[in-house]
Parts: C-alpha cells; sequence; structure tokens
C-alpha cells in the first residue's frame, strides 16, 4: 500500500512525546514482543543488517547491509521503506487492539534525526541541542496514551547509556555510551556536518586505493555488495559514521547498530540527505549494475521482496520530507581538501610501532621526519606536481570508543581545535571492532599549501595526532590502535 502523502517530519523540532514518537515506541515495543524468527520482529529486521552472536536464527537475508560502496544508499533507503510499513502495521494492530480512532497509523511516517539542525555560530559557539538524542529516547518511561502525561509505561526507545563493558560482555544488554542520555550533545558539530558531503558533485568513483577522490555515495563496487569495507562516501564519513561511533554501545558495530530505536531515525536523516542532495541538480549512477541490483527485504506481512535498485529509488516517491535544506551543514572555515589522482607513490616518512596503543583519554601525537622538504615544494606551487597523502595505517579497535577521532597535521602550535586549520578527518570505528586493521588516508595538499600562504606552517617538527573527539572516561572496555602513520607523495 503506497501512502503518497507521509510526511516523514524533523524529531529535532518535535515535543518529547509527539504522536509520530509515541507511535513509534509503542510499535517497537510490539516488534520487540515478537518471536525472533518472525521477519516483523525486532531481532530479525536488525538480523538484515547484522547479526551479534548472541542470536542463533537464521536468514539468506541477514548480514546484508553494504557499507563502503555504492550500494549503502539504496539499500538503507529499502530497509527503512520496509521496516516504515512494518512499524505502520503494528500501529494500525495496537490502534484496534485498543479501539483508538482515527486510525493514527494513516498519518504515521518514520521521522528524522536532524542532528545539525542546530549549527553553531560565532556567537553561539555552543549550541548543542538538536545534537543530544530526542528526549524521547532519553526517558525510561512513557505515557500510556497519545497525548497523556503519565509516565506509566516502560519506554522501549530508552536504552541505559553506561560504560563499555569489557568485551566479552559487550552482548550482555543492548546499550548507548556513557553520558549519552543526558540533554548533551552526542557529537561536536564538525563530525556531523553534512557539508563536505552535500558539496560533492558524484555520486561514486570507480574504485582507488588509498581512497581518496571525494565522493557523495562511496566508490563503484560493480555487482559487489561489500559488507564492510572502509571506502566510505563523505556522506558515510560525516555524518553517517560518526553518529554510530557517538551514541556508541551498540549503535557503534554493524551487527547491533539497528537495535538502538535512534538507528532508523538516523538514517532517516541520511535518506532525507540524499534526497537533498538529488534535489541540488546532482545524478544517481545510471550504470545497470547498479540500478538492476537486488536486494532482500520482508514486508509487513513477513513476505520476502526482491526489490531492484530501481524499485527502491521510487520508493522514495512514497514519501517526503519536511525540509531537505534543514541542517545541511555550513561552511566549515577550512573545508576538507579535495582528492587527487593516484600515481607513482613515494612514501617521504613512515612513524609508528606496530600495535602502538592510542589511549582514549589524551590526544597521541607522531613526528614525521624529512617530509619538510617536499611540503615547502608542494606549498610553493600554485599547480603542485605531485600531492601529499597521509596515512594512518592499521587502525584496529575491540570495540567501538564511544566517540570519533581527529586527525591535525600540525605546526608546532599544538592547536587540536577541530574547527581549525589544522583539521585533517576523520578516523572511523564503526564497523571495525574485532576486524583486521584498515588504513584511513588523507590528501593534504590543499591543506598545506593554505596552512603555508596563511604562515601557519612555520619551520619546525611537523606532527601528526591522533585525538578522540570528545574526551572519555577510562574504561576497560575500547582498545583503539594504529600501527603508523606515513606521508607519500603520489
Ligand atoms: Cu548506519
Amino acid at each position: 500500500m503506497s501512502n503518497g502523502t507521509s510526511v516523514r517530519r524533523d524529531a529535532s523540532k518535535m515535543t518529547e512525546w509527539d504522536p509520530a514518537l509515541y507511535w513509534y515506541a509503542r510499535a517497537v515495543g510490539r516488534m520487540q514482543q515478537r518471536p525472533e524468527t518472525d521477519p516483523t520482529s525486532w531481532v530479525f529486521q536488525g538480523c538484515i543488517h547484522g547479526v551479534p552472536p548472541t542470536v542463533t536464527v537464521r536468514n539468506d537475508a541477514f548480514n546484508q547491509c553494504p557499507h563502503g560502496g555504492w550500494f549503502f544508499l539504496p539499500w538503507h533507503r529499502g530497509y527503512l521503506w520496509y521496516f516504515e510499513r512494518i512499524i505502520r502495521a503494528a500501529i494500525r494492530e495496537i490502534a484496534a487492539e485498543e479501539h483508538i480512532t482515527p486510525d493514527p497509523s494513516t498519518s504515521w511516517a518514520l521521522p528524522y534525526w536532524n542532528y545539525a539542525l542546530d549549527a553553531p555560530t560565532r556567537t553561539r559557539p555552543t549550541s548543542f541541542t538538536s545534537r543530544a538524542l530526542p528526549a524521547a529516547f532519553r526517558s525510561p518511561r512513557m505515557p500510556a496514551r497519545s497525548g497523556g502525561t503519565d509516565l506509566t509505561l516502560d519506554n522501549p526507545l530508552f536504552l541505559r547509556d553506561d560504560l563499555d563493558p569489557p568485551d566479552e560482555e559487550f552482548w550482555a544488554a543492548p546499550y548507548r555510551a556513557k553520558g549519552k542520555n543526558s540533554a548533551f550533545e552526542t557529537n561536536i558539530y564538525r563530525d556531523i556536518n553534512p557539508f563536505t558531503a552535500m558539496s560533492e558533485t558524484i555520486f561514486a568513483a570507480t574504485k582507488s586505493r588509498p581512497r581518496v577522490q571525494p565522493t557523495f555515495g562511496s566508490e563503484i563496487t560493480y555487482t559487489d555488495m561489500p559488507h564492510f569495507q572502509p571506502a566510505f562516501g563523505d556522506l558515510e564519513n560525516a555524518p553517517h559514521n560518526q553518529v554510530h561511533g557517538g551514541v556508541g554501545g551498540w549503535m557503534g558495530r554493524v551487527e547491533s547498530s539497528p537495535r538502538d530505536p535512534i538507528f532508523w531515525l538516523h538514517h532517516a536523516n541520511l535518506d532525507r540527505l540524499w534526497s537533498g542532495w538529488l534535489d541540488k541538480g546532482n545524478h544517481n549512477p545510471d550504470h545497470t549494475s547498479w540500478l538492476d541490483h537486488e536486494f532482500i527485504f520482508f514486508d509487513e506481512g513477513g513476505q520476502e521482496q526482491r526489490p531492484s535498485c530501481t524499485a527502491v529509488l521510487n520508493n522514495a516517491g512514497d514519501y517526503s520530507y519536511e525540509s531537505l535544506t534543514d541542517g545541511v551543514g555550513t561552511r566549515p572555515l577550512f573545508v576538507p581538501p579535495p582528492g587527487a589522482p593516484q600515481a607513482g607513490r613515494r612514501v617521504l616518512a613512515t612513524v609508528g610501532n606496530p600495535r602502538q596503543l592510542l589511549d582514549v583519554r589524551e590526544p597521541t601525537t607522531v613526528e614525521p621526519s624529512g617530509v619538510e622538504g617536499a611540503m615547502r615544494s608542494v606549498a610553493a606551487s600554485d599547480e603542485p606536481q605531485t600531492n601529499l597523502i597521509l596515512t594512518v595505517h592499521g587502525v584496529h579497535t575491540n570495540m567501538p570508543p564511544g566517540t570519533p577521532f581527529h586527525v591535525f597535521l600540525n605546526g608546532p602550535t599544538g592547536d587540536l581545535d577541530p574547527e581549525g586549520p589544522y583539521f585533517v578527518g576523520w578516523i572511523s570505528f564503526f564497523g571495525m571492532a574485532g576486524a583486521g586493521g584498515h588504513d584511513a588516508s588523507y590528501d593534504v595538499t590543499e591543506q598545506v599549501q593554505r596552512l603555508t600562504e596563511q604562515g601557519l606552517l612555520p619551520e619546525g617538527p611537523l606532527t601528526v595526532s591522533i585525538v578522540p573527539s570528545i574526551p572519555q572516561p577510562a574504561t576497560v572496555g575500547p582498545k583503539p590502535s594504529f600501527e603508523s602513520v606515513s606521508i607519500t607523495s603520489i
């Protein structure tokens, strides 16, 4: 059944128990009561994305979510669309049982979490209202009736927030990182600012390693749907990965993220940003290997469906968004540099020790030596013949740290402000827990030129710093590490 008039609204603008959030909570509770073998159950739907080790049900449709490839956006669009139908049907079921008229399901649509709605300004640098989880996700109790003020029901949107547990207890129960249930930001603005992604003009580029070609929606993977590879498009880099990491706990892992009810509002926002990007005149791929690819989902009747990517694109005609222009980001003080072609690489410097421990609370700084000459020659030319690529090698973690990590290319000033001129980019740990180390690469050519022009990179040792976005309490949990940092000219 299409619902041509449904409007997905902005949860950041809603009152705590707006009917859209109230009925979402009730329907999530209903899904959670269903057996794991039921395709419309909370656990089964989550497993379509990824399967936690504690779940014993198996299905061919499980573990599908593609990250780091050009199916990231359409797959999640289809995933959300069927989920929205399952929620709507559950609302209809509850309303019928409780004799509620008119049927609230007919006007219900999945809300989106517009974390970038409140952009900081020079006079209001720390506004973070929209960056806190919407209040309905932070309250342990909820009203029994829509519009009610009693708090008599357990709230299915609530997860405890806690320190990361020891490894072996990670799967014991869903949680968010410590402090996320306070009315405080889950991320700093820089981490969730969609400006860079929204400024891109191509959806997907052909494979390149290191991936320095900037795109909106990651690289062309032909008919492959990689479950996970760290070749992120800009939207996946920020805000997608950063919000997963910023909420932390089960949201920080591919196997468990859909089990936090905020997951679906996060992805609704990414889907909205995609619609907004197209609305600006950008285009989706037109390759048949993209358009004809089939995904597997389940509808509200528990029936398996295999829509093509084209069919999923058309699903967007069934709903609209309250706004395609709110919270699309603001130009950072310094826009991260664009990509560069890859050819004849020359390693200028490598520093670091295998499995160097990166302290979650403190910045870690290394000093690559022997690169100053190359930097001066890049900086001295308008059209540099070489590009400088900074790579953090062998990034690894046992469990997701509840915060993104920033990389800085710094002079002697020690300035680690992510809004400042030395910010290079992010290290993402989403999907990385327990996996082999991956490399994070950044083209710093333009940045070196700009810093030099502005006199911000005086002579002296160069440092590369890796810094947690939000300081974390010491815990026994996450042990993020990297092996080395290199600077290469290509
Ligand atoms: Cu996600």
